[in-house]
């Protein structure tokens, strides 16, 4: 399905057993980046906005940081290979990419016009050298935990927002575990750009949160 096809809830208030999660909002996934997302500097204004509105009610706020090691599995250049060629291995793939969001490097730092500050927890991924991690919650060999879901259900929390970067890859795999996990999810659309490699992963991605559940709003629906 495309992003247009997409059934969109006409509102959602927000509780207090809400979180709202701001994905990878860094360098190097925002045009000019190696690993630009299309459209992703269009987002951090919006996601600006919405972190301000969930701060001011006292709602918990958690920024992640895709956080690679030099010569990282996921990196096309560890393997000889060209950036976006498929690759499957046990959690890398299905494609490789270029090298991004090294840890400490200028990449990997946010954006410079993300506000931090609203921000209860920052929390880095794809730290472990052969492993990576899409999702916020559990690492792509799909067994060890990023302690997101422990912190959030012990505050309580029972839904998740989930926006920033990218759709069919972090944001997804994000929808995907909260789901598994037991938490409902929305994604406000207009907060995420996508970056559809290999071509028909965007399509894949929605349909699957289609059917297991997830909600899609736009944020001017989320109200307060
Ligand atoms: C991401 C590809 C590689 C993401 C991270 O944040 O969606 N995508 N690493
Ligand atoms: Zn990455």
């Amino acid at each position: 399905m495309k992003i247009e096809e997409l059934q969109l809830v006409p509102e959602v208030k927000v509780t207090d057993r809400d979180a709202l999660i701001i994905v990878d909002m860094q360098n190097d996934f925002i045009p000019p980046g190696p690993l630009q997302v299309e459209g992703g500097e269009e987002v951090v204004t919006p996601i600006n906005s919405l972190a301000e509105k969930f701060h001011a009610r006292g709602n918990v706020i958690v920024m992640t940081q895709d956080w690679h090691p030099p010569g990282h599995l996921s990196f096309a250049s560890s393997h000889g290979k060209n950036p976006f060629e498929p690759y499957e291995s046990d959690g890398i793939g299905p494609v490789l990419w270029p090298d991004h969001c090294v840890q400490g490097s200028r990449g990997a730092e946010f954006h410079p016009d993300i506000k931090t500050r609203f921000a209860r927890a920052i929390t880095r991924k794809g730290c472990n050298p052969r492993i990576d991690s899409y999702s916020v919650f559990i690492e792509n060999d799909m067994k060890t935990y990023t302690g997101v879901s422990g912190y959030l259900k012990s505050m309580g929390k029972t839904r998740v927002f989930l926006c920033g970067l990218a759709l069919d890859y972090c944001v997804y795999y994000s929808a995907r575990d909260g789901m598994k996990l037991g938490f409902e999810v929305v994604i406000p659309i207009d907060l995420s750009k996508a970056i559809d490699s290999p071509p028909g992963h965007l399509s894949d991605a929605l349909d699957f949160m289609t059917s297991r559940g997830v909600r899609f709003v736009k944020s001017m629906n989320i109200v307060f």
